[in-house]
């Protein structure tokens, strides 16, 4: 029996869904006996959450890419500290809104960041710690764009360029390419009963080795 829990997120660019399928997920999840932890990045600690108001909050100033890019480490520090690793420890599976890849499509691919940078930054704060399953919400940026200002009320980041968010979408399929055997890409441009039935077949998948992990 594997005693530590497992670590999944949840990945994508602006508007491609991630905050409805995230809720399909654990039902779906919770609904096939799965001892869940659900959180977001940043975020899932009460000074994550106070990060993510700053670095999100659209400012007069221009943020310093390197700067945003420890604000998102600052708050990951605090979430592994107080929720993930106590989660996984305690053998319950992380569902988690987004990750460290995020950092590498956003600050690496969306600011430029240099890669080894962030790279840095992600052993210094996670260890040897990485994501055991990651699911990829894509779609082409238009549709996400369009869907996200349907909602109105855009954040500093999704305020960004087109050409920004065509970035942050490229690095996503990369690390999907370089990083197959954890990632699964659902195709998000469909109709959220067609995503939902992508979602559902993964939702088996992670059951069956629920299943297969229980004394
Ligand atoms: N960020 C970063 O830069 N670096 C990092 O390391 C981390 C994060 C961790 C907050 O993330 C920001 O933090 C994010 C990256 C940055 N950029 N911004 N801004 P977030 O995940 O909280 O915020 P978000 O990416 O902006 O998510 P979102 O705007 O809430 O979008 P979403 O969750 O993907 O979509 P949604 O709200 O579920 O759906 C959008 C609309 O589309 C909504 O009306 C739905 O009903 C509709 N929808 C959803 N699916 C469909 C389908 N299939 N068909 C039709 N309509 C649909």
């Amino acid at each position: 029996m594997e005693s530590r829990g497992l670590f999944i997120t949840v990945e994508g660019g602006e508007g491609v869904g991630k905050t409805t399928n995230m809720r399909f997920l654990e039902d779906c999840l919770r609904a096939a006996g799965v001892d869940l932890v659900v959180t977001r990045e940043p975020g899932g600690t009460a000074l994550g959450e106070q990060i993510r108001e700053v670095m999100l909050q659209p400012r007069e100033e221009l943020v310093a890419p390197e700067a945003e890019l420890l604000l998102v480490f600052a708050a990951r520090a605090q979430h592994l500290s107080e929720v993930i690793l106590p989660a996984l420890d305690a053998g319950h599976w992380v569902l988690c809104d987004r990750f460290t890849d995020a950092t590498y499509a956003y600050q690496g691919g969306g600011r430029q960041l240099p890669v080894p940078l962030v790279r840095e930054l992600e052993q210094l704060v996670q260890g040897d710690l990485r994501p055991d399953y990651t699911i990829l919400l894509d779609a082409p940026v238009a549709i996400g764009l369009s869907r996200a200002g349907d909602r109105g009320n855009l954040d500093r980041i999704e305020n960004e360029q087109v050409a920004f968010f065509e970035r942050v979408r490229a690095t996503y399929l990369q690390l999907a390419r370089e990083s197959s055997g954890r990632y699964r890409v659902v195709d998000a441009a469909q109709s959220l009963p067609e995503v939902e039935a992508q979602l559902a077949k993964i939702c088996q998948e992670l059951a069956g080795c629920w299943q297969a992990r229980r004394p």
